[in-house]
């Protein structure tokens, strides 16, 4: 079975120091979670930044001194800003990071509610909008998935040549609001996309782990980290990022599955390809 990509989620828009006190902030913090998590085995960081209070920002001075920070640490692993920021925050906002040429980004795929009154909008415009961006600058969207009608979403903007190959897909449940990340569920997605493309899951809360495992066995990727869950094991709070990704390690183990280091893992999504392209 291909190695195991694990990208680690450090710290996301919504969670706090509240909730658990490992979330990074400042730059320094960003800086070291992101090292730990990559020490740990993770070879993808899906990154987001606050102001030094927490507020979430898509501010691209803010990522440049994050990714800079992250650069002096881990030299080669694969940064992957957020274009998806926080609800309520404008396409142009929210695409600010793309300006940095990073590796790779998100893309976020459709609508979904976020409970309570909230509701993080992505129309099929704004999707369009955003693969321009994207795909003008030579970067690999992540295609994040919160349900199966946005993997349908994703197909038909590929079929009119909006999204393009390779398609490297994130199926994040568990959201309240959105598709829940039972193994149904998960088999169901999974068998949605397309043979030749890739998938990683990122289950929210309680359904981190189990979907890791089950993307382990079934040959899919893994994201995990404080963005989607802040528990170890039921009722216990994790100490950060790097015990999280290493609980995935312990459970690629039991399956005998191999963890990609950045530089497989550029060449499983081919990432590698498109930087031949852009000498
Ligand atoms: N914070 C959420 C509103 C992404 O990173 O692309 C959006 C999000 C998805 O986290
Ligand atoms: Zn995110």
């Amino acid at each position: 079975m291909e190695k195991l990509i694990i990208t680690c989620a450090i710290s996301g828009a919504e969670v706090t120091k509240e909730h658990n006190s490992y979330v990074p902030y400042t730059i320094e913090e960003t800086a070291t979670e992101a090292f730990r998590a990559y020490r740990a085995g993770a070879s993808i960081i899906h990154l987001h930044v606050r102001n030094d209070d927490g507020t979430p920002t898509q501010n691209v001075n803010r990522f440049e001194e994050a990714i800079k920070a992250i650069r002096e640490m881990c030299p080669d692993v694969i940064i992957q800003p957020s274009t998806g920021g926080a609800v309520g925050m404008s396409n142009d906002e929210r695409l600010q990071p793309t300006l940095l040429d990073p590796e790779m980004c998100t893309l976020d795929c459709g609508s979904v509610n976020f409970g309570g009154d909230e509701v993080f909008i992505n129309t099929e415009n704004d999707i369009i909008y955003f693969s321009e961006k994207i795909y003008e600058r030579n970067i690999l969207p992540e295609l994040e998935c919160f349900g199966k009608s946005h993997i349908d979403q994703v197909m038909r903007l590929y079929k009119k040549g909006y999204i393009k190959d390779h398609l490297h897909f994130s199926f994040v449940l568990g959201i309240p609001g959105g598709q829940i990340g039972s193994e149904r569920d998960f088999l169901f997605l999974k068998d949605s996309i397309p043979q030749n493309a890739t998938y990683s899951v990122a289950g929210i809360g309680r359904y981190e782990f189990a979907l890791a495992e089950l993307a382990i066995k079934h040959g899919g990727h893994v994201r995990v980290g404080l963005e989607d869950n802040i528990y170890i094991e039921k009722g216990i709070l994790t100490k950060g990022n790097e015990e999280l990704v290493q609980k995935v390690v312990s459970l690629a183990k039991k399956h005998n599955r191999e963890i990609a280091s950045p530089s497989e893992t550029r060449i499983i999504l081919g990432i590698k390809e498109r930087q031949n392209e852009n000498m």
